[in-house]
């Protein structure tokens, strides 16, 4: 780590011990986002790390981001999360964006006075993204949008909503991006979910019912360019939640060696169990391997080279093994670890959907076999 990387992560472990910690197991039972501490990121100059400076973002590297999530993550996956899909939106505007949109919306984005959420999914249409149905229909001066987004992080409290819809034809070509605002006529948040993990994080549907978006939302000025900007901004968001769930295991696996170092049965540490040892000298090497995936993906990004596979497998090893190693922490607490004395239930709980968001680990797979084949046709 450099000393920018050092003093940055330093700053945020003081943050997050003080503002958000104290607060996660009182706010996971109660299903409570706190928008202050994400607004206290923006404080610490983290909402926009990889945006240009003239949009008021740090113009730092990916692999900047992925420490500063990483870090994050050791106290709450959902606020990490957060940060990763505002921040994937305002990589999508700032690339496929014009110049009006990005001096419009990004600069409130970098701040942390507003946050963002990305618009893919629908009941019919999750791992086949392409198959979404959400119309805009043109009418004079913009579109008219018809149609709800599920499972939409932070809906409620989001300002804009990149939102994928059909303007055109069947498949992918027939998608554009808008960006909708939330006082936008015919704009509303639905049922918001109840969910396994992630309870700090609001997950909600968003609908639109003859909702008017003026030409001007229109990403980029052009029709038909929806699909590739979400697909291009998911390849880095894979990456980030790689970070996330590598954050996590390093916060489950000091929590689990630190009781097995106190936790004493048949008059030993069971640290010394070889079973144990065997049990954490897994957890950390395959956590290690993990990093190492998500921080060449993210030099590789840093370095303009495109590589969705490199993307999709830093996603799936490092969530893969966030749920194994969540899991195994569980294990090594024994009966306690299953109660919520300890937050090792909830890193487990955790933990699960980061194996489904950002396009489950089944799709991850397939990107990854999809690229083997043109390698090796
Ligand atoms: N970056 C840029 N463009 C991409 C891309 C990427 N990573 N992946 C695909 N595209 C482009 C393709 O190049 C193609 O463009 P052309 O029509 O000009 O050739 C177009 O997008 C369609 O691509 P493709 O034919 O591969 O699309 P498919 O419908 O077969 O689906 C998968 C591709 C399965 C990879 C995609 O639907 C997917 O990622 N699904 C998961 C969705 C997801 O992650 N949802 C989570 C939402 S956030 S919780």
């Amino acid at each position: 780590m450099n000393e920018l990387q050092t003093e940055l992560k330093n700053q945020l472990k003081k943050y997050c011990l003080d503002k958000i910690e104290p607060f996660m197991e009182e706010d996971d039972e109660k299903n409570r986002f706190r928008p202050e501490i994400y607004r206290g990121f923006g404080d610490y100059g983290i909402c926009g790390i990889p945006l240009p400076e003239k949009f008021g973002g740090a113009e730092l590297t990916y692999q900047d981001f992925i420490l500063v999530l990483h870090e994050i993550a050791k106290y709450s996956v959902p606020y990490a999360v957060t940060l990763s899909v505002s921040t994937m939106v305002q990589n999508i505007l700032n690339e496929f964006g014009t110049e009006a949109q990005k001096q419009k919306y990004l600069p409130a984005l970098t701040s942390g006075e507003e946050i963002a959420s990305f618009c893919l999914s629908e009941s019919h249409s999750g791992s086949d993204a392409a198959s979404l149905k959400t119309q805009a229909k043109k009418t004079k001066g913009g579109y008219i949008l018809n149609g709800s987004k599920l499972w939409i992080s932070t809906a409620g409290y989001s300002k804009t909503y990149l939102v994928m819809a059909r303007t055109g034809g069947e498949g992918s070509s027939g998608v554009s991006a808008f960006i909708v605002r939330d006082d936008m006529k015919g704009f509303s948040v639905g049922k918001k979910e109840k969910k396994m993990g992630w309870r700090t994080s609001a997950t909600a549907e968003v609908i639109f019912e003859n909702c008017f978006v003026p030409e001007e939302n229109l990403l980029g000025g052009t029709e038909g360019t929806g699909f590739k900007a979400a697909m291009s901004g998911l390849d880095r968001g894979r990456i980030t939640i790689g970070a996330i769930a590598c954050g996590l295991s390093e916060r489950a696996i000091e929590e689990s060696i630190q009781y097995a170092l106190e936790r004493k049965q048949f008059n030993q540490a069971i640290f010394d169990f070889q079973g144990l040892q065997f049990m954490m000298a897994d957890m950390a090497t395959e956590n290690t391997a993990s990093w190492l995936l998500v921080k060449e993906a993210a030099e590789q990004y840093d370095n303009k080279i495109k590589n969705s596979k490199l993307c999709a497998m830093a996603k799936l090893k490092a969530t893969d093994t966030a749920m194994k190693i969540t899991t195994d922490a569980v294990q090594i607490l024994g009966g306690v670890g299953y109660t919520s004395e300890y937050p090792l239930e909830r890193y487990m709980r955790d933990a699960k959907v980061l194996q489904i968001v950002e396009g489950t680990n089944q799709i991850q797979r397939v990107v990854i076999a999809r690229e083997l084949k043109k390698e090796f046709n």
